[in-house]
């Protein structure tokens, strides 16, 4: 039989109009997303408390880092650049609160099911909490605790819901309602204070930032010796030293690691005479010095900033090394980050008495900043830093390159990686205006452990021309480089190259980034009026 009704007649509580329906969905769907907050929110906290690694946000988030191909991280670099991380952090919290969308309809339609979802989203939350490299005993915690406060108000929540809306007729439907409104209102308001105070709380209370700002090295043995004229001071060149705020930060880090210098060790271990390990003080006792070396990420595009220069404190490699004696038949030495990254180095390049490679604690006159990889890191002339400097570094394991691999190479990535000769213009830039008239058109350029030769630019397709070199500080960091131009109003093609000492000229074909850095000769364009 069919219910034909009149207007105006009551449809059965089971199947309201879709009007209704509708809203009552996007209600679910609404205590779905706070739950899903919830779940954040209370992960944060319990992390804060008993687990700061164990934020599931960071740990899925890492995890996506570690597992997606090599043109979507350079994508997300392009696009984003340094601000990267916030947006996979931003994203991975998007598609938390859409799941849990989705999980507060299906709760509606098939109760228990939104709460099944919960469920294997606190596991895989788990997995990836446990499995982090620097994951401590009650890394489950934080995203347990979250899955199952986050669980409880998604089950609560549409139960209440569903007795307000769908049993509608019902003269309890009021309070029904006044408890749903209540109950997902205060779980949203606790959701985001939980998640944004613990966010703050973390920060402020972060221990190792107190004990890095009260951190005293000791002097160093020898100081560096800048030559006069390193530094051409020119408007718009990027100056000799790259201050600690401007270097780049390239890492798959989605937290800084922490790490209380009291409790570093370095294990230096694989085929060696004998196991070395040092704590942070023996490691000063071997005595500081101070080096110049200019750092390059090998996703450094031409003309790119994924290149800056520090005076760093340091002990050179060789000197710890030597304690533990390496074995013939050795070529690499696998360093290895608290957070699980590791790079491949050749040995070589690591006790070579010309090289100076080193273990660094300072940079730029201060302890190394947490981002930069406090309180030691590596540090090796000529080499692109994802082979050779691992920041948070924990381990060094002399092997071969035929036995291990470092974190890049099965990810698209050389094994070995020198830093190809490079060059860049500063000023003038195509993005700021340029009034006609004597100008200097300036930049930098590296050929580290070989030194810059000869640096020439060309104007509008004519003659190379040779531009002046600032004073070298050694052959291991940039120069600075400028040529005086008289610049005449329209638009005008420059261009730049370098030749370093040996008498090799910078590559002119354009070849990317992967898998062992980009070649090519940089043009700019420039309007002049
Ligand atoms: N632990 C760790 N160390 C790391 C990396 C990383 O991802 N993790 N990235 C390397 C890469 S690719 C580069 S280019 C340099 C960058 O160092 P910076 O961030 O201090 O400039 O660090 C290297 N050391
Ligand atoms: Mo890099």
């Amino acid at each position: 039989m069919t219910t034909k009704k009149a207007p105006g007649n009551d449809r059965p509580a089971r199947n309201p109009p879709p009007k209704k329906r509708a809203a009552t969905i996007a209600l679910a769907a609404l205590a779905g997303a706070v739950a899903g907050g919830v779940f954040l929110g209370v992960a944060e906290l319990a992390a804060l408390l008993v687990a700061r690694e164990a934020s599931p946000i960071v740990a899925v988030g890492s995890f996506v880092v570690d597992v997606v191909p090599r043109w979507a991280k350079e994508l997300a670099i392009q696009l984003f650049g340094s601000d990267d991380k916030l947006f996979l952090v931003a994203s991975v919290g998007a598609a938390a609160l859409v799941a849990a969308a989705l999980a507060g309809m299906l709760e509606l339609r098939w109760r228990w099911t939104g709460v099944a979802l919960f469920g294997v989203a606190g596991v895989a939350a788990v997995a990836a909490a446990v499995t982090r490299a620097d994951a401590s005993p009650a890394a489950f915690l934080p995203p347990a605790a979250g899955a199952a406060a986050g669980a409880a108000v998604l089950t609560v929540a549409v139960s209440l819901l569903r007795r307000w809306r769908v049993a509608g007729a019902e003269p309890s439907s009021g309070v029904d309602r006044r408890r749903f409104l209540v109950l997902t209102s205060a779980a949203a308001l606790g959701a985001v204070v939980a998640g944004v105070g613990a966010r703050l709380g973390s920060a402020a209370t972060s221990s190792v930032a107190a004990v890095r700002s009260a951190l005293r090295l000791p002097a160093p043995a020898s100081r560096l010796t800048v030559p006069a004229g390193a530094e051409l001071g020119i408007p718009g060149l990027s100056p000799l030293f790259t201050p600690n705020r401007d270097f780049y930060r390239v890492d798959t880090a989605l937290a800084v690691p922490s790490i209380d210098p009291a409790a570093w060790r370095l294990t230096v271990d694989g085929m060696v005479e004998k196991r070395v390990e040092l704590g942070f003080d023996d490691l000063l006792r071997l005595g500081l010095d101070e080096y110049a070396v200019t750092l390059t990420c090998v996703s450094n595009e031409v003309g790119g900033n994924l290149v800056g220069t520090a005076r760093w404190l340091g002990v050179p490699v060789r000197d710890v090394l030597a304690m533990a004696r390496p074995r013939p038949g050795a070529d690499m030495v696998l360093s290895r980050s608290i957070d699980g990254f590791t790079a491949s180095t050749p040995l070589e390049a690591l006790t070579s008495a010309d090289r100076d490679a080193i273990l660094a604690v300072g940079m730029n006159g201060e302890p190394l900043p947490l981002e930069h990889g406090f309180p030691v890191r590596m540090v090796v002339p000529g080499l692109y830093g994802y082979v050779s400097a691992t920041k948070w570094l924990t381990a060094l394991k002399v092997t071969t390159f035929a036995a291990d691999q470092a974190y890049w190479t099965p990810r698209g990535y050389s094994a070995k990686a020198p830093i190809k000769l490079s060059s860049r213009i500063d000023t003038p830039r195509v993005d700021r205006p340029l009034a006609a008239g004597p100008t200097k058109i300036a930049g930098v350029a590296w050929a580290q452990t070989v030194g810059i030769g000869r640096v020439e630019v060309q104007i509008d397709g004519g003659d190379w021309q040779e531009a002046e070199l600032s004073a070298p500080v050694n052959r291991d960091t940039w120069v600075q480089w400028s040529l005086d131009w008289d610049a005449t109003a329209g638009s005008h093609t420059l261009a730049v190259r370098a030749t370093d000492r040996a008498g090799r000229l910078q590559e002119q074909k354009r070849t990317p980034i992967a898998p062992n850095g980009s070649t090519g000769w940089q043009q700019t364009f420039v309007r002049v009026s």
